[in-house]
């Protein structure tokens, strides 16, 4: 083999068929689990190929008819295409498209607005925050002088008037809005109010609930926000990848931020993904995929109710459930782990109050936006329900635990994904 054009050719089951064989089983996994991770989902194919695309060769520094390399006129008007259609799609005054991953997204947001030693107020991650809102060991926690917010006891929703009343007490910089796991519609006027009584910059990280917000299921944060951050792979159904979307007063700042702030240069590949990400979410088919994702969440959520579950806040506003575990006796940890041996993939997760470290945890956060992809609805909603109150019942029984991995692999393939990949 003459060693530059052939192996341009190869493809990646003879060029590397460790790789090629793991992505294979991988694809498998995907296909015989129901997934109810609630930050995952399946994304269209016409995304894949986007990012799988040529344009993983191009260099493009700067912004459209500013960059910094030749031969970039195609890729200008990509990201010329998935700046504009984000604008429209979430109604905002300016659009940055290049962060690559949500923490990325957040971080051009606050780098645009404040310096080390400023106050963030933001969740507590084990009350629904991310990392990126302030953890310790978070570059957040490291800069920023971080106040959090929580939930009430009684209610585990956010208590608006303590919220107020903390900004009031720290006068933050900025007040972030959004969460990673919390079940409940969040009120972002009132967000807006309490940032304007206080002077605060508002930050609202929508990454969770974007595609219900595309889909007009939730409320739009942008008419309310001086930033609004994303990702596109969650709800959205987006690629891997991340946007910020601000008032047209902050734009220059925030590009600047992103580059040559925190980035160099852009994933092309992922900006068109983007592109098609948006157009797609902006079809009518979306607000009926939208719709049916909280139907699911809804329906799962008084499933399990039914069968005797704990949810955190009673139920849920849009794609999330999140389970208190601790009646049935069982921690979060080994919960996720005898569901996904019985075909069910989860994660653990704290709930608010947890007695129980962040690496066991109480709870088991659920979403349904992945197997509303796969054209799932109510009743197989319940159906799942059946299967986790089955093994979490047994968690040591390996036969109850066998039986539910075949019908969830019977339930999966009654909704093929990806029937030509
Ligand atoms: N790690 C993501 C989640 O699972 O919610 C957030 O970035």
């Amino acid at each position: 083999m003459s060693y530059s054009n052939e192996m341009l050719e190869l493809t990646l089951a003879r060029a590397d068929r460790e790789i090629s064989g793991l992505i294979d089983d991988e694809k498998e996994r995907q296909r015989v689990h129901i997934e109810l991770i609630a930050s995952e989902n399946f994304v269209p194919r016409a995304v894949m190929e986007a990012q799988g695309s040529i344009l993983t060769n191009k260099y493009a520094e700067g912004y459209p008819h500013k960059k910094y390399y030749g031969g970039c006129g195609f890729v200008e008007r990509i990201e010329e295409i998935a700046i504009e259609r984000a604008e429209k799609l979430f109604g905002a005054e300016h659009a940055n498209v290049q962060p690559h991953a949500g923490t990325t997204a957040n971080q051009a947001a606050y780098f645009t607005v404040m310096k080390p030693g400023d106050t963030m107020l933001a969740m507590k991650l084990d009350q629904g925050g991310h990392l990126s809102h302030g953890h310790p060991l978070n570059f957040t926690g490291m800069l920023y002088n971080v106040v959090s917010y929580g939930v009430d006891r009684d209610t585990e929703t956010i208590n608006y008037d303590e919220l107020a009343s903390i900004a009031r007490k720290s006068s933050p910089k900025v007040i972030v809005a959004g969460a990673s796991a919390y079940p409940r519609a969040i009120d972002f006027a009132r967000f807006r109010e309490i940032a304007d009584e206080t002077g605060a910059i508002l930050i609202t990280d929508m990454a969770h609930i974007a595609g219900l917000v595309a889909g007009g299921v939730h409320e739009n944060p942008t008419p309310h926000s001086h930033f609004v951050t994303s990702t596109t792979q969650k709800s959205l159904r987006g690629p891997r990848g991340a946007f910020v979307l601000c008032m047209k007063e902050y734009a220059a700042d925030l590009d600047r931020t992103v580059f040559p702030g925190i980035q160099g240069g852009p994933l092309l590949q992922a900006i068109a993904a983007k592109a098609v990400c948006f157009k797609l979410a902006g079809e009518p088919e979306f607000k009926i995929y939208a719709a049916q994702v909280v139907k699911n969440a809804a329906a799962l959520g008084l499933a399990l109710q039914a069968r005797g579950f704990r949810l955190v806040s009673g139920g849920t506003d849009n794609h999330m459930v999140l389970l208190d575990l601790r009646s049935r006796r069982i921690t979060g940890k080994a919960a996720e782990r005898v569901l996904e041996e019985a075909g069910i993939t989860t994660n653990k997760n704290a709930i608010p109050y947890d007695p129980e470290k962040p690496a066991v945890t109480s709870g088991l956060r659920l979403g349904s936006a992945a197997v509303t992809s796969r054209g799932m609805k109510e009743d197989e909603m319940k159906e799942i329900a059946r299967a986790i109150d089955e093994v979490l019942s047994s968690p040591e029984d390996a036969a109850t635990t066998r039986g539910v991995r075949s019908r969830m692999a019977d339930l999966s393939a009654a909704f093929p994904l990806y029937k030509s990949l």
